[in-house]
């Protein structure tokens, strides 16, 4: 990938003015249940927003800005009028209350905030205790004092602040699947890095294709596969601000998507409404967030025609680093690295293990973890590799197989089993909508594995269930890993990124 940029650059100008300087304004860009928005219309809106910043909120370049919206063209207008301006963009989950709200105020010493009029009260709540927070604007309102309003006063027209390319450009926030929040940073140069690798090598969409998804843009899995890359090869992008999957559908047919963006348990839903998918122009699907079990894999391109896209990526490296296109894309393997990045396999000590062991997976490329005021670095990062807390194998073919949260390995009569090998298992049998499995404390044992099941709707969650799962387990993988506990649940705890939550399992 070419990754050789000029040592002062502002992304916004290269996704988002480039274009409508170079002839094509009037193409379309963001899209919405309300907007149909061509490449000069957002760069209009991003550049009032970005005067409405500086002129009537005083905001200076390195000011960290709160963007707190569910995905809507609004919420792209501001996110290039404060990276226009020289701000630095902290977009969070539209669904986080005030008490989450808070600690991302305070570690992200936030000053300015744009927010959708619709999460206001909570925004309200927490920035009542963060003296910092004093220039908070509204948008996707008609309020006489709303951003909506007042950028009608302001130019269309802005210089971009004229950024080193190591400046940053964003911070992304993640609570992983541990609970507590971790700051990363990012740069414009990352911003462009991204763009450079993962789309061009793998993904290979063009111009004409039509991207839509449901994670949020404060993911960055969703600030990448719905903004960053689509406008990086000068495409249009579709923000619903519901995605669950049958939004998701409905906007699919009605705006003849072609690329999707979603995570695993989205396509597991959808799956079941294959016929209607075929009947729609998509051709990319990518699946990431967490791991894409074969069977799921296999039952997508059963349903609709379609081989997923897996891919790993991570808030500290800003997006995907292992992947493989739907042409290469082997059953139960994210993938192959990402041309750009290297990755390994290492061992406790750091060191390289051979193909076939089970280890640590670290990388390294063109972007990398910088956790802002976090101890945490320092386990991060490791002699330049970025450690992503994921067990994984390399095979001899440099494809790379995930195992599971090098937290959740679980040890039982000195086996080794992984809770994503397990719930590939019960995810085969047809009575079985979801499930997750964990290793819970066991005085024989050390640790016995026990499975929380979701059952499909009809079927009866009772002993006679449990048993016939655990049998079926014992045939379909080594009989040691079956479930010796199951307890069934109406649903599983996710994060708001489709994550499971393992930990709150284990404190349940
Ligand atoms: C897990 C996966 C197996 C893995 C993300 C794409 O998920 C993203 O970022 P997060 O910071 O979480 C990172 C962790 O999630 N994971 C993600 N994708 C996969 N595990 N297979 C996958 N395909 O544990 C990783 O360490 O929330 C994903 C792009 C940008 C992202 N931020």
């Amino acid at each position: 990938p070419e990754l050789q940029f000029p040592e002062q650059l502002n992304c916004a100008t290269e996704l988002l003015d480039k274009h409508v300087q170079e002839g094509s304004g009037d193409r379309l860009c963001v899209r919405g249940p309300k907007d149909n928005w061509t490449y000069r219309d957002l760069l209009e809106r991003a550049n009032r927003i970005a005067n409405v910043l500086v002129h009537d909120m005083g905001l200076v370049p390195g000011n960290r800005v709160l963007l707190h919206a569910p995905n809507t063209p609004m919420m792209v207008a501001c996110w290039f009028g404060i990276v226009k301006a020289g701000g630095i963009v902290v977009a969070t989950m539209p669904l986080l209350r005030a008490k989450e709200l808070k600690p991302i105020l305070e570690i992200g010493a936030i000053s300015h905030a744009l927010c959708d009029a619709g999460l206001a009260e909570e925004l309200r709540g927490a920035a009542q205790a963060v003296p910092g927070l004093h220039h908070i604007r509204h948008f996707n309102s008609t309020e006489a004092d709303a951003l909506d309003a007042i950028m009608q006063d302001q130019s269309a027209t802005f210089d971009n602040v004229n950024t080193a390319l190591d400046d940053t450009c964003l911070i992304g926030f993640t609570s992983g699947t541990t609970g507590v929040p971790k700051a990363t940073m990012h740069f414009h140069r990352d911003v462009m890095a991204i763009c450079a690798c993962w789309p061009r090598s793998v993904l290979k969409a063009n111009a004409d294709d039509v991207f839509i998804g449901s994670p949020p843009l404060g993911f960055t899995f969703g600030l990448g596969g719905l903004v960053l890359f689509p406008m990086s090869i000068g495409a249009s992008t579709v923000l619903l601000d519901k995605a669950g999957p049958s939004q998701l559908l409905d906007g699919i047919r009605d705006y003849g998507a072609t690329v999707v963006f979603t995570a695993p348990t989205s396509y597991r839903t959808l799956a079941a409404r294959g016929d209607e998918i075929r009947a729609t122009a998509l051709r990319k699907c990518v699946s990431a967030g967490e791991a894409l079990p074969a069977s799921t894999r296999a039952l997508w391109r059963e349903a609709t025609g379609i081989e997923l896209i897996d891919g790993i990526g991570a808030t500290e490296m800003l997006h995907i680093f292992i992947s493989s296109d739907e042409h290469e894309a082997r059953p139960s393997a994210t993938g192959k690295v990402v041309p750009g990045y290297e990755a390994r396999i290492i061992d406790d000590n750091g060191q390289p293990v051979p193909p076939g062991t089970v280890g640590k997976l670290a990388v390294r490329g063109p972007t990398g973890c910088r956790y802002l005021n976090d101890e945490r670095q320092q386990t991060y990062v490791k002699n330049g590799w970025n450690v992503t807390g994921d067990a994984y194998l390399m095979d001899a073919d440099g494809y790379f197989f995930y195992q599971s949260r090098t937290d959740d390995m679980i040890i039982s009569a000195g086996y080794n089993i992984a809770s994503p090998e397990v719930e590939e298992g019960l995810m085969l049998h047809p009575a079985v909508a979801e499930c997750a499995v964990i290793g819970v404390p066991d005085a024989e044992r050390g640790q016995i594995v026990k499975a929380y099941v979701v059952l499909r709707a009809g079927e009866t969650s009772n002993a006679d269930m449990a048993k016939v799962l655990q049998d079926f387990v014992k045939q379909t993988i080594a009989p040691y890993k079956y479930p010796r506990a199951i307890e069934f649940l109406d649903k599983l705890p996710r994060t708001q990124s489709g994550k499971l939550q393992r930990f709150r399992l284990r404190d349940s």
